[in-house]
Parts: C-alpha cells; structure tokens; sequence
C-alpha cells in the first residue's frame, strides 16, 4: 500500500491533519489502533481556543459545534471565598472560548473524513514506523488480532498517536531532545447530572486544593477535585466527592453547588512535558505525542490542532510549490506556541493548586499572585489573551512568505 501521508492515530491532530490535507488534495491514510467507538467516546478536553473553533467553522465542519456548543466570554477566578470574574471578551477585543467536548470534535472529524472517502483503519495492531531517516519511510501494522503483516510506504509518516504511542520512541533516544515535569497532584474528574451550576468556568484555589467546575451540557455537568495522583478512584465514594467540592467551592454569600449522579469519574495524573525534536528524518510528531501541558490551561487539544496546521501548511508548499522551508522550519515554528502554552499551563496549574510542601511564604505569594490578576487589568488581560489563544504564527509566516 502507498499513500502520501502515513499518519498514527485518530486523535485531534491525527483527524484535523488528514481533513486539512483532503482539502488540499494530498492523500493520507490513518491508522487507529482503537474501534470509532472507543475514540468517539473518550471523555477529555471541553474548551475550544477562538481559533480552533474559527478554523472548525472555515473547513465547514463547525455546524454542529456551533448549535450544541456554548461560547463562553469569560471565566471565574475564587479564592479566600470570594469569586472574581476575568472578562475574557472585553480584554482580548471581542474573542471568546467554546466549551465543546472533545469527543464531539472527534465525532465530527471522523464524519467527515469517511463522508468525504477519507482512509481510517480502526482496531489495528502492531504499529511500528521503519526507515523514518529515508525519502521512503514505511508503518507497518496488521488490520485486526491475527492478520498478516502489512506495509504503508509513504513520503512523510505523522506521529499523531498520543503521549503512549508509538512514534516519539522510534526516533532514536540520543536525537530526542525532552524536558518534563511532574506535579506532586492529579486531577479527579466527574460527569454529573445536575443542571449548570454556573455561567461560566470557576477555577477555584482553596486550602483543601484546587476544584474546576465546568459544563458539557443543560444536563450534564464536568467538575474536577485536585487530588493525590496516586490516589486509587475506588476510594472516592459518591458522597465523599460531593463533600469535598462542596468544602472548596461553597461561598460564604451561601452559594452552593447542586449535587446529583456522577455517571463517570476517574483520576489523571499531571505533568508538563516537550519534546523539542518535533521532526526526525521524515516523521514529524505532533500534539501530545510530542508535548503534555496540564489541563489546568485547556490548551492540549488546541496546541494538536495548532501543530497539524503548521504542518499542514508545509506539506502544502512541499507538494504545490516543491518548497520545503516551512517543513525544515516546522518544530522551530511549533515550539515557539509550545513554550508560550506550557509557560501559561504551568503558571495557572501552580497559582491555582495547593501544594504541601509550600511554605507559609510561598502560599503568600500564590495569594498575592491570584489578588494582583484579580484586581489588575494589565495582568488579567495577559491571563484573558493566552486563555482564547494567542494568534497562530502560520497566519503571519503566510505573509512574510508571500510579499
Ligand atoms: P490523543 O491522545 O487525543 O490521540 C492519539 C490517538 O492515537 C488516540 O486515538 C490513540 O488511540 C491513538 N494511538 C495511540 N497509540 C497508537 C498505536 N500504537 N497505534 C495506532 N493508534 C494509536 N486539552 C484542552 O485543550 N482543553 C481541555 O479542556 C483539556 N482537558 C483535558 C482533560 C483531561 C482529563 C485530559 C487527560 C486531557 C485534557 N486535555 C485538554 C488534553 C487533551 O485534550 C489532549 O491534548 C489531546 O487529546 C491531544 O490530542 P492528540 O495529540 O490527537 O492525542
Ligand atoms: C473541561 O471542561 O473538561 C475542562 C475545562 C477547562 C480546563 C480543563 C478541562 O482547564
């Protein structure tokens, strides 16, 4: 088998890179080693960047999006007991966020890759990425348990596959370039079935941890505990999650959260994580195969889906104009929004959570951080410009390149 673009998983980046490529004419093919099912039903991210939803609702795949999705205009900051509201709207000149859940992009994406005669073979086995230094890298793969082996030869291999995938290890550990860290926390997310209990997000610090308590529809609810990451989930009763939300988010004026069935909850640990090789050979990587922020930024899926646009782009001029300089360039570009992303991850994550090994002096600055973004226009509108996403460099590169 031969394509032009051999990508690995059916994750945002993998599923946004083959429709940008489909529209561009370059053929792809898309190997997923879980069922349409399985992809279209894993609960994670729920915020959409400006831009994500812009280009979502430019490549005609953002009806939907727009019908069931909410824009949200700002979001809410509590500490001390009190709430303090960042007017995203008004200190970004008018951007806003979607809360839209991942997997109904996912939904969407797959619609209209096989709508439009797109290549995802699901439930594969055995992916492994060979002669990735040459013009002719190959996957190789078996269609189900027991199939025979097969071949993709390709000009240009994606690693769309997620921090666990396959593609990152095959570039060979002394050419890989990764810089992590680990948070002493993780989070304990639930989906409730409760009305909204509020308008918008509330990021909460409080001295029992961090809460977020963020929505999915008018009927259910997406709430997340900071908690040992260690911590087993079976240890986490209904009533005690309730409890301890309930203890960090419950406002002296008497406003309380609503409670109700938790239809899913589970425990993710939380790390900051780069690999600056983004490119080996002819195998780029792309979205968490290539870097993990904590979710406290909501920027992982937007950062996927801002990677495959830079990449997109210089398979573009490779394969229109015979001009490789984007894709030379491709990890310098993606890099730039990456360490701008990790740096705000990693700044709300360690100004909104609690950790105990903290000195009485090191929460007086966490506090006083939170007082200065909640009282100072210049800092809240830093929060406000990183939070709906900073503008992406391709659109200003195309300029350049053009004049
Ligand atoms: P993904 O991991 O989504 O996709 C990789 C795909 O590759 C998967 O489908 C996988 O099955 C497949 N794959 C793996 N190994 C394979 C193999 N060997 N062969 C074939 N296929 C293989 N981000 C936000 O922007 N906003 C948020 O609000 C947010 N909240 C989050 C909440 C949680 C609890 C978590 C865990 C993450 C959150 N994120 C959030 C981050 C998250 O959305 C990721 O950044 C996003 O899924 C990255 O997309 P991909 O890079 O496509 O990787
Ligand atoms: C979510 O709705 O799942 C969500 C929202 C904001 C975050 C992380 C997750 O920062």
């Amino acid at each position: 088998m031969r394509t032009q673009v051999g990508i690995i998983g059916a994750g945002p980046a993998g599923l946004m890179l083959s429709h940008l490529l489909h529209l561009d004419h370059i053929e792809t093919v898309i190997l997923e080693h879980r069922s349409r099912e399985e992809i279209e039903g894993t609960i994670r991210a729920g915020v959409l960047e400006h831009g994500t939803v812009d280009l979502m609702n430019q490549l005609g795949i953002g009806r939907r999006m727009m019908k069931e999705g909410h824009i949200h205009h700002g979001i809410e900051l509590q500490f001390n007991g009190k709430r303090h509201r960042i007017n995203m709207h008004d200190l970004t000149g008018g951007k806003d966020i979607m809360l839209y859940a991942q997997h109904e992009v996912i939904k969407d994406l797959v619609e209209a890759r096989l709508q439009t005669g797109g290549q995802i073979f699901f439930n594969v086995k055995d992916v492994s990425l060979h002669n990735i230094e040459t013009k002719n890298p190959y996957i190789q793969f078996r269609s189900g348990e027991g199939e025979e082996l097969q071949r993709i030869y390709c000009d240009f291999i994606a690693g769309c596959d997620g921090f666990h995938g396959p593609s990152r290890k095959a570039i060979p550990k002394e050419a890989r370039q990764e810089k992590q860290k680990i948070y002493p926390f993780g989070w304990l997310g639930i989906l409730a079935k409760t009305p909204p209990v509020n308008s918008e997000l509330v990021y909460t610090n409080h001295e029992k941890g961090f809460a977020l308590l963020s929505t999915r529809s008018p009927e259910i609810q997406r709430h997340y505990l900071q908690v040992d990451p260690k911590d087993d989930i079976n240890n986490w009763s209904d009533d005690r999650i309730w409890m301890e939300l309930h203890e960090r988010v419950d406002m002296e004026d008497g406003w309380t959260i609503k409670d109700g069935p938790i239809i899913q909850k589970n425990i993710v640990p939380m790390r900051s994580f780069v690999c600056e090789t983004m490119r080996y050979g002819n195998l780029f990587l792309a979205g968490d195969a290539a870097h993990i922020v904590p979710p406290t930024g909501a920027k992982g899926l937007n950062l996927a889906i801002a990677d495959v646009q830079v990449l997109a782009k210089g398979l573009h001029e490779y394969y229109k104009i015979s001009e490789e300089n984007l894709l030379n360039r491709y990890a310098e570009i993606c890099l730039r929004r990456v360490w701008k992303a990790q740096r705000f991850s990693w700044w709300m994550t360690t100004m909104l959570h609690r950790d105990y090994e903290h000195t009485p002096y090191e929460q007086g600055i966490q506090l006083a951080e939170l007082d200065y973004v909640t009282s100072s226009n210049h800092a809240a509108a830093s929060l406000a410009e990183n939070y709906v996403g900073l503008p992406l460099e391709i659109n200003m590169l195309h300029t350049t390149i053009s004049s």
